[in-house]
């Protein structure tokens, strides 16, 4: 094996099949090595729809790889979230201006199956069915597991885009610590289903989020282009009612969804057989102070920084991190050299999104149809009208452009103390004191 422009990728998920082609279309020879059996043969893993919000960052890498076409085929567009309080009227809240601020609704299956048709017509080798299993960092050789054979294989450079529980991460560790740290939700979540209705049509509004917040607990829906919803409840794992502690069967999720989620009763007749059926999910944020090992490892995606999934921006993320590294690589006159600059350049902005999400579990569990947050809004929407180019709403500015994440996020304070204080008392924009307003949107945002 000639060993420069040789790239082992370990994990062939949504990075792992992206990077291969950026890394294939530039020259690189490339493998990827995959732990579960091709999806385009077996059917994809689990069986169920489970599906992702796609927004620009995520996009743009897909542009990039030539893979958005395929993709936008099979995805269901998202105006805004549509709210259904417990008390009052259900109502789309638009995300953007128009419909060139939307965001995508697609199948993670189908989305991995594009991505690995395209890594390999660039001619990316893809190994099923090979679990790492012990990586050998002093002779380079990476050990798998195939069904009950072990493999081992000479690398030059191994990416480790294996995902929240990576194993690469794991072997790295054992010869450099990597100062890994695990913060647990103590929320987790339960997926459900929307099948079509009788006439084959959804439900209920296909083109949007649909969020039926709680307080301290919510259920979302996102649509899939079979025309069903894919349901997710997120509550505490254990403590007051309710809890995935007190609600554990089909029996006891039927009587919590009579009384907080009544209207979602009739639209998931198996809620039930899907209750009993699905794991309870957790969720967790993963922090490292190193994401490489010199030139011969390094982590992108969920296995560098794994978030919290309530601003849809894991997937975008780990995008964002293979065009970043695939440049890098690209650029730089060492690996050693790439994946330091790659570090150094995406770990404030992995930090920026995994907080963003946290923050975003409060708003969307509990502020989404609270009268302030809504008057914040407004004010947001008036402003973005005011000072085009300077004050840009928190959301556009996460899931609409592709500003470094760590700058959305210091922008998104400096607004919201300025929101907060412009609306503080009142319960309409009329009362707005416009001047002190403005004079404070341009002393305190630079123009983007
Ligand atoms: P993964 O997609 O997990 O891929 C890892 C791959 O590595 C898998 O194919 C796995 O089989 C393989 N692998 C693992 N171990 C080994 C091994 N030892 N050897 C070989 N292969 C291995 N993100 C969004 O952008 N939008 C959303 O709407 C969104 N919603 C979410 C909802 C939920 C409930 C959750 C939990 C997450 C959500 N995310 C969302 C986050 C998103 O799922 C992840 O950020 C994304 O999948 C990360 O991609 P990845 O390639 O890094 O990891
Ligand atoms: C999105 C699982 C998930 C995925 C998402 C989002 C949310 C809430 C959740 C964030 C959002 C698309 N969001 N929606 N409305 N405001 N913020 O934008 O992906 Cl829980």
């Amino acid at each position: 094996m000639t060993a420069d422009r040789n790239i082992t990728i370990i994990g062939g998920g949504l990075a792992g099949a992206l990077l291969a082609t950026l890394l294939a279309q530039r020259g690189w020879s490339v493998d990827v090595y995959e732990r579960r059996g091709d999806p385009r043969v077996e059917g994809y893993a689990g069986g169920r729809s489970i599906n992702l919000a796609l927004a620009e960052r995520g996009l743009h890498a897909l542009r990039q790889a030539g893979a958005d076409g395929e993709v936008l085929k099979q995805a269901v567009m998202m105006r805004g979230r549509f709210v259904h309080p417990l008390h009052g009227e259900p109502g789309l809240q638009r995300y953007g201006r128009d419909d060139s601020e939307v965001i995508w609704s697609i199948n993670r299956g189908e989305l991995n199956i594009v991505l690995l048709d395209i890594a390999e017509s660039h001619g990316a080798r893809l190994h099923f069915d090979h679990r790492l299993d012990r990586v050998d960092f002093i002779d380079r050789i990476a050990h798998f597991k195939r069904h009950e054979d072990d493999i081992a294989r000479p690398f030059h450079a191994l990416v480790g885009a294996d995902g929240a529980g990576s194993t690469q991460r794991a072997e790295m560790a054992k010869v450099q610590p990597l100062g890994e740290r695990t913060e647990w939700l103590d929320h987790g979540y339960k997926e459900l289903e929307i099948p079509p209705a009788l006439d084959g049509d959804f439900r209920i509004e296909p083109n949007a989020l649909h969020i039926w917040p709680r307080g301290h607990y919510m259920c979302i829906a996102l649509p899939n282009d079979e025309r069903t919803f894919t349901v997710t409840l997120f509550m505490p794992h254990k403590g007051e009612y309710p809890s995935f502690e007190q609600v554990q069967d089909g029996d006891a999720a039927q009587a919590l969804f009579q009384r907080d989620f009544p209207d979602t009763l009739p639209l998931i007749p198996e809620l039930r057989q899907d209750f009993d059926a699905n794991p309870v999910g957790s969720l967790a944020t993963l922090y490292l102070d190193r994401w490489h090992l010199d030139g011969r490892a390094v982590l992108i995606g969920d296995a560098a920084h794994a978030m919290v999934p309530f601003h849809g921006q894991g997937m975008n993320c780990a995008f964002e991190d293979c065009v970043a590294l695939a440049e890098h690589i690209e650029r730089a006159p060492s690996l050693a050299e790439a994946f330091a600059a790659f570090e150094a350049q995406r770990k404030p902005d992995a930090e920026a999104i995994q907080q963003m999400a946290l923050e975003n579990y409060i708003e969307m569990r509990d502020k989404v149809d609270n009268a302030d947050y809504l008057l914040q809004r407004q004010l947001e929407l008036a402003l973005q009208e005011r000072h085009p180019g300077r004050f840009i709403p928190h959301y556009s500015m996460v899931s609409f452009m592709r500003i470094p994440y760590s700058l959305a996020l210091r922008r998104s304070k400096i607004q919201h103390e300025v929101l907060v204080e412009a609306t503080r008392g009142l319960d309409s924009l009329d009362g707005v004191d416009w001047q002190v307003v403005d004079a404070a949107v341009l002393a305190r945002l630079e123009p983007l």
